[in-house]
C-alpha cells in the first residue's frame, strides 16, 4: 500500500517531528509538573498528555487517514488497521526520577505489520529508526545486531514486574539464571530503548513480559530490520498484543527461549 519511496519519506517526517518534541520533553523536565499514578506504579505526567498531543497532531498530517492507538488515550483507531501506535514517554518512572533514559516510541503499523518504527532518546539525541525492508539506521548511519554467539559474550537487557507479581518467582529464577551465564544483565526501564539498543549491537537481548503494544512496536521493527530476531517467549510471532518478548541479535536466541521455556514456563 506504500512504496519504499514513501515509506522512507514517511519515516524520515516522523523522526523530525520526534526531535522538535523530544526537545520540547526535555526542556519541560526543567520545570515544575505534575505526576499521577494512573495504576499501582504506572506513573504519567502532564509532559507526558502534552508530548503525546503534539505528536498525534505531527502524525495526522504525515498519514492523514491512519488512526491511533496512544498510551495516553489521544486519537482513535481506524477500521482499515492502519495506525500509528506511540509512546509518548516510555520511561516515564526514570523521566519523574530525572533520570535521563527515555524516549518517544512512534511505529506505522498495518494490522500487526510494522511499516516504520522510530526510537528517539532526546538526552543523547540519538534517533533510531526503520521502515520495513529499509534497513535499521541511527542517526541516519546504517546499524546491525551483534555479532556474539555465546551468551557468557552477551550483555542482556530486561525488565522488573513492577505491577504483576504472580509470575515473580520463575521470573527471579531466569535472572539467576542469566546472572550466572551471561556478561551481565541491565534494566534500563524503557523497554523501546532496549530495543533500540538491541539493534544497534549494545546489547545482545532483551526480554519482558508484562508489556504493552506502544512499548514494542517500533522496536520490534528496529531490531528484525537490523538483522535480529523477535519473538514471543514461545519462539511464536505473539509480540505486539501478546504482551510478552524476546529480542536479540538470533544467534543467541535459542539459548534465551530455552532458559525462559525451561526456567519460567515450565
Ligand atoms: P512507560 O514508561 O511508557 O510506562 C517496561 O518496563 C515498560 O513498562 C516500560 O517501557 C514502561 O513504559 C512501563 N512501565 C510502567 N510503569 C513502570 C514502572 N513502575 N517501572 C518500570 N516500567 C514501567
Ligand atoms: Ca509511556
Amino acid at each position: 500500500m506504500f512504496t519504499s519511496d514513501e515509506l522512507a519519506s514517511i519515516k524520515s517526517s516522523v523522526e523530525f517531528l520526534c526531535r522538535e518534541v523530544g526537545a520540547i520533553i526535555v526542556s519541560k523536565r526543567k520545570q515544575a509538573f505534575r505526576v499521577d499514578e494512573k495504576a499501582f506504579n504506572n506513573l504519567v505526567t502532564e509532559v507526558d498528555k502534552y508530548a503525546e498531543t503534539l505528536l498525534v497532531d505531527g502524525l495526522k498530517s504525515i498519514v492523514p487517514q491512519a488512526g491511533f492507538l496512544a498510551e495516553e488515550g489521544t486519537g482513535e483507531p481506524a477500521s482499515s488497521g492502519l495506525n500509528w501506535i506511540i509512546d509518548p514517554i516510555d520511561g516515564t518512572t526514570n523521566f519523574v526520577h530525572d533520570i535521563p533514559l527515555y524516549c518517544i516510541s512512534i511505529a506505522l503499523a498495518q494490522g500487526e505489520q510494522i511499516l516504520v518504527g522510530v526510537v528517539y532518546e532526546p538526552n543523547r539525541e540519538e534517533c533510531f529508526s526503520a521502515f520495513i525492508g529499509g534497513g535499521s539506521v541511527l542517526n541516519g548511519k546504517a546499524v546491525s545486531v551483534s555479532e556474539a554467539t555465546e551468551l557468557a559474550q552477551s550483555l542482556l537487557a530486561t525488565g522488573f514486574p513492577y505491577d504483576d507479581f504472580g509470575r515473580e518467582a520463575g521470573y527471579f529464577e531466569v535472572l539467576r539464571d542469566f546472572t550466572h551465564q551471561t556478561r551481565g544483565i541491565r534494566r534500563l526501564g524503557s523497554a523501546a530503548l532496549d530495543l533500540a539498543y538491541v539493534a544497534v549491537g549494545r546489547f545482545e537481548a532483551f526480554y519482558e513480559y508484562g508489556l504493552n503494544p506502544w512499548d514494542v512496536a517500533a522496536g520490534m521493527l528496529l531490531v528484525e530490520e537490523a538483522g535480529g530476531k523477535v519473538s514471543d517467549f514461545k519462539g511464536g510471532k505473539q509480540v505486539l498484543f501478546g504482551e510478552e518478548i524476546i529480542a536479540s541479535n538470533g544467534h543467541i536466541h535459542p539459548a534465551i527461549e530455552k532458559v525462559i521455556q525451561h526456567t519460567f514456563m515450565a
